[in-house]
């Protein structure tokens, strides 16, 4: 029987008796760790869920290059501002592949599209924080995308085989774009008084919405004992957090940086840094609509699809032509 170690909010985990022979059978394939594929009969509960972490996840992708978008022009050197492009560029990759797997449960990329810009689809919290100087492009790649690695490398262990598989590609891009953030760090702690005391701001604002990317404690998250079940998640939002903790402390003090965190310190006996969480009413309120940028980053990417208009009727109209002819 599968471990049920997570207590959340959601509806009861069905026990074994109490499911189907088909939901049994589904059990013990997910129990015996194998993928499951498109075309294999899954619960509706599972395809459900699948449809909506991964369209958020996607959205996020999206949403989340406009955070960074915002700086390519005022990246201080070519090389910086090159670095930032591809780095941009990588997320609306990653938003393609995501949207890609969802697809492949029946649903299309256009409709969840359409309930992004209408509001009715969730994006991480994070990208509706605003990105204010230079020192806020390392802090992104350094602690979002580095937040973002941790949950996407154990989702690589995903027991849907088309989310598992976009994952290993973008943990690879990812990595890359968490080393960038590093880099501008170090060079802004290396600079002047001015350019440090940047980086330290940058980390304080960035530090506590960082830690709100994991999703809400176990005990308010709703999802989390059915899709750690199902093996949708393979880590609890605690789980994720403290590894970022545990993870980014060090780090911090690497750059010779003050820990945001007055109160964090490392427990000898575990290995593991206490913390104080995040202010939770703030991040329901950021999901609810009521962040810093939320009104901006909708304002943006529905002016985005507007101004996109005419390129996706070309497509739909040379797609016709060669369809025409090819009769
Ligand atoms: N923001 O029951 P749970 C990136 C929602 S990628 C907004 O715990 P679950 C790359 C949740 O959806 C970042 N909403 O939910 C990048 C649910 O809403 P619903 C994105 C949140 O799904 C870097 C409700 O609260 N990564 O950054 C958040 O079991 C730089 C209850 O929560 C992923 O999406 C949040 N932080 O666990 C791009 C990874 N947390 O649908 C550009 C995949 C929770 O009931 C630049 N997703 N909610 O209305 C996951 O691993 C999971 O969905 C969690 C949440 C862990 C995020």
């Amino acid at each position: 029987m599968y471990a049920q170690t997570v207590q959340s909010t959601g509806r009861k985990v069905k026990s074994l008796e109490e499911m189907s022979d088909q939901e049994r059978a589904f059990q013990a394939r997910i129990d015996a760790g194998e993928k499951i594929e498109p075309k294999d009969w899954m619960p509706d509960g599972y395809r459900k869920t699948l449809v909506r972490q991964i369209s958020q996840h996607a959205h996020s992708e999206v949403v989340g290059q406009l955070p960074e978008g915002n700086w390519i022009t005022r990246a201080p050197t070519l090389e910086r501002k090159a670095i930032l492009l591809a780095k941009v560029q990588d997320e609306a990759g990653h938003g393609l592949y995501l949207y890609s797997a969802a697809e492949t449960l029946g649903v299309s990329r256009a409709d969840l599209i359409d309930d992004l810009l209408a509001g009715r689809a969730k994006y991480s919290s994070i990208f509706n924080y605003p990105t204010l100087n230079w020192a806020d492009m390392g802090a992104v790649g350094w602690l979002v995308d580095g937040a973002a690695i941790i949950n996407q490398v154990a989702l690589q262990r995903t027991s849907y085989g088309p989310y598992s598989r976009a994952m290993v590609r973008i943990c690879k891009e990812e990595s890359f774009h968490a080393r960038q953030g590093f880099d501008i760090m170090m060079k802004m702690v290396a600079g002047t008084a001015a350019q440090k005391a940047m980086a330290q701001d940058a980390l304080n604002r960035l530090w506590w919405p960082a830690l709100m990317m994991f999703g809400p404690p176990d005990k308010d998250s709703v999802h989390s004992a059915q899709s750690m079940a199902w093996k949708i998640k393979v880590m609890t939002n605690d789980e994720g957090r403290q590894k970022f903790v545990d993870q980014t402390i060090p780090q911090i003090e690497y750059l010779g940086l003050d820990v945001p965190d007055k109160a964090a310190r490392k427990n000898p006996k575990t290995g593991h840094y206490s913390f104080v969480d995040p202010d939770w009413d703030e991040f329901f309120a950021v999901l609810k609509g009521y962040g810093p940028c939320n009104a901006d980053r909708m304002l943006a990417r529905n002016k985005a699809h507007d101004d996109g208009a005419w390129f996706r009727e070309g497509l739909l109209a040379y797609a016709e032509k060669q369809t025409i002819a090819a009769e």
